[in-house]
């Protein structure tokens, strides 16, 4: 049985460079995973559930839950001092830890604290979904927007955190994506799924459904697709949406399949954030042997142009969604000039 602590620090070695800070790091993560797990399974006793009465910078209702999440991540990684600064989808602008540790520290962390938290109320599976950088700005200095506006490409880890049936940690620095499981008696992550991959052909597709009318041509051809019978591709796939992104993300990651937010009318550039949701699930896809793409481009490829930005997001079995991009290409404006 190997812990996550234990196998984070066996890794280390695999960074000529490491000095040790990254482990640090990802311990501070490891930590408030616990404590919002334990504040998550009680959700049901505690007054801890429902919404605030307030909304976050994108108009969104705020849980409690969101808030307390945020709260304990960003505390767990100020108190280590091993991150200068944080962007959450909580927090309206990004944070600068000023302490001089802090200051000296070379990484910064872009969050979603509690991913998928309108589903709490009922008891069904959430997360958080985390991603690494390090800082383009000067160490020493306060941090600066550009330090977060970095390409995905440039992550040096990502990972979530399902709150489900179970509790697991999944993450990559690079080298393969890495599960561990909770062993709640112990609060102890243990490894359970080394070196995950993807299928390349999957079978399920995790889409919302209910703004079919509004989606992109490429996507409506795509649903199509999938629902056909044909023997040779198993074909209907079956149709799996959680509505709770890492839930859906880890279903699909597992099993093999695709998931899908586009563009809608109420969301014309998607519903999921660049920064704190696409790029940390695209660099795990990515590393499990997927594809992530807004349709026509590598998520992971894309310059940011501010923290909260949207971008319509497909990802999943490198088959799948190499077929539905065909479909989007296909459909796009500029195809049809
Ligand atoms: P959130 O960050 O506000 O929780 O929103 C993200 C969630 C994802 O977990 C999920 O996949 C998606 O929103 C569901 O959206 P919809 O209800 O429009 O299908
Ligand atoms: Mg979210």
């Amino acid at each position: 049985m190997i812990t996550l602590g234990e196998y984070i620090i066996a890794k280390q070695h695999d960074f000529p460079e490491a000095s040790g800070e990254l482990t640090l790091l990802l311990g501070a993560i490891r930590l408030a995973a616990k404590v919002v797990n334990r504040e998550i399974n009680k959700a049901g006793i505690a007054d801890i559930i429902g919404t605030t009465g307030l909304e976050n910078i994108q108009g969104e209702s705020q849980q409690k839950m969101d808030l307390y999440a945020n709260d304990v991540f960003k505390a767990a990684l100020e108190a280590r001092g091993e991150v200068c600064g944080i962007a959450s989808e909580e927090e309206e602008n990004f944070i600068t830890f000023d302490d001089k540790r802090s200051l000296n520290s070379k990484y910064i962390v872009l969050m979603d604290p509690l991913d998928g938290s309108s589903n709490i109320d009922v008891n069904v599976s959430i997360g958080t979904i985390f991603s690494i950088y390090k800082r383009i700005s000067p160490v020493g200095e306060p941090v600066v927007l550009e330090d977060f506006l970095q390409p995905g490409v440039t992550q040096v880890a990502a990972g979530y955190i399902i709150y489900g049936s179970s509790t697991m940690l999944v993450y990559t620095t690079g080298n393969g994506v890495h599960g561990f499981t909770c062993d709640p008696s112990l609060g102890v992550f243990y490894l359970s799924h080394e070196n995950i991959k993807i299928p390349t052909d999957g079978q399920i597709y995790s889409i919302n459904e209910g703004n079919y009318l509004t989606f992109p041509e490429g996507v409506k051809k795509y649903l199509k697709y999938c629902q056909a019978i044909d023997n040779d591709t198993n074909r209907p796939y079956t149709s799996r949406y959680i509505g709770s992104l890492v839930s859906d993300f880890h279903r699909n990651l597992l099993k093999g399949g695709i998931y899908i937010y586009p563009s809608t009318a109420s969301a014309p550039q998607g519903k999921l954030r660049l920064l704190y949701e696409c790029n940390p699930m695209a660099f795990i896809m990515e590393q499990a042997g997927g594809t992530a793409s807004d349709g026509f481009q590598r998520i992971m490829a894309l310059k940011p142009n501010t923290l909260h930005q949207r971008i319509p997001f497909f990802c999943g079995s490198k088959n799948m969604v190499s077929t539905v991009q065909d479909m989007m290409q296909e459909h796009s404006p500029r195809s049809e000039n």
